[in-house]
């Protein structure tokens, strides 16, 4: 079997972590991996299949020699640095909002639009966490009813905030069970400890937030369909790994809750968890280090009385199908499509 030479940039970060993990644990075909980040990390090592490597300084010729790069370093980083190792030849996978709604590039999710990966695309964008588990379970649910509207309202783990998302949940809960005082918010515009913030990234156009904006055009161009019509409200929770998400969609044709079951039950990469005699739905904690996208609580919507109302609950961890996962299974579909 081919194998491949890939550069994980960003690789000491929250996602980067995840990337080099499902590199592992999925055996992608690797023949030699290097670890890039920023100056900070210069004389850190990681490991890669039980074997130690350094973290080197990502510099504009790090692509020369590399097949796929996995990007995790920001929007700004992938926009100064992506260009010149695609110039040099090396696919690169974006984690960030850098190219995301550039026509140009592909935006994709694997189960949803595979065959907007092409071989004289270099640069190919991971969408948004919310946006990659909403679409996965929208897109059968869309083959089969053609989804017009959808209502969604997301329910965000810390660590979507990055490392320091992460350790701030942990240093406030520390300090609540210690009886000390609350340390200040940082990462997050409040105390996210015992609370939920309906803010996430700045405030944008018509009072929105970037990230809610980010599910209205995003999922438009990954689902090949600008006449769906998307309204996101995004919520911080203090929840350390999974995003859970709360979703309305009405459709052309009518949709019952048992149509949709069987759909998202043969869907790839979904499991349906919906028995309620029994308790049983998807949760964050069950979601996490799952390579999978959790669909639930499927009923009717009881207001609308033209049975083309549907509403449910997905989970999935968002550092894996909704960043490290995704990019790892776009690398496997250039290999698959033999675009690399
Ligand atoms: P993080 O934990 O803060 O990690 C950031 C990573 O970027 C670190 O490896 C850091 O290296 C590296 N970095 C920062 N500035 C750099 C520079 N100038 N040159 C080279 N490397 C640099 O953040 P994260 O949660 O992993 O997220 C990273 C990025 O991934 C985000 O900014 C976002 O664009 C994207 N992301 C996407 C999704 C999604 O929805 N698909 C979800 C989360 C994040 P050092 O350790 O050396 O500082
Ligand atoms: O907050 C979350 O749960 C997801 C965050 C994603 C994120 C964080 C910082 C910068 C992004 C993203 O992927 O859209 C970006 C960005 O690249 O703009």
């Amino acid at each position: 079997m081919k194998q491949f030479k890939v550069a994980v940039v960003g690789a000491t970060g929250a996602v980067g972590r995840e990337m080099i993990k499902m590199l592992e644990s999925r055996k992608f075909p690797v023949e030699s991996i290097k670890f890039l980040a920023s100056e900070r990390s210069a004389g850190k090592t990681l490991t890669f299949n039980g074997k130690e490597y350094p973290v080197d300084v990502l510099t504009k010729d790090g692509g020369k020699g590399v097949d796929i790069a996995l990007y995790s370093a920001g929007a700004s980083v992938s926009k100064e640095f992506a260009p010149y190792f695609a110039a040099d030849g090396c696919f690169v996978i974006d984690n960030s909002s850098a190219w995301r709604m550039d026509k140009e590039i592909p935006l994709v999710v694997p189960e949803v639009n595979p065959d907007d990966l092409k071989k004289d695309k270099k640069l190919i964008a991971n969408p948004n966490c919310s946006t990659i588990q909403m679409v996965a379970a929208l897109k059968p649910l869309h083959n089969y009813a053609k989804i017009e509207r959808v209502i969604v309202s997301t329910y965000q783990a810390v660590s979507g905030a990055g490392q320091k998302g992460i350790s701030e949940l942990e240093e406030q809960s520390k300090a609540w069970a210690e009886g000390k005082n609350m340390p200040a918010a940082s990462k997050f515009q409040y105390q996210i400890a015992f609370n939920l913030i309906p803010q996430i990234d700045v405030f944008a156009d018509d009072d929105y937030t970037k990230e809610e904006l980010k599910m209205t055009n995003e999922t438009k161009k990954i689902m090949g369909d600008d006449s769906i019509l998307v309204s996101a409200t995004c919520v911080r929770v203090p929840v350390f790994r999974s995003h859970s998400e709360s979703v309305w969609i009405e459709t052309q044709k009518e949709l019952t809750p048992q149509k949709a079951k069987e759909l998202l039950s043969k869907a790839e990469g979904i499991e349906v968890i919906d028995d309620i005699a029994n308790k049983k739905y998807p949760m964050p904690l069950c979601a996490q280090d799952k390579q999978i996208t959790f669909v639930g609580r499927i009923r009717k919507d009881i207001s609308n009385p033209t049975g083309k109302g549907l509403t449910f609950w997905v989970v999935s961890d968002n550092l894996l199908k909704g960043a490290a996962l995704n990019a790892v299974q776009i690398a496997e579909k250039l290999v698959e499509l033999q675009i690399v």
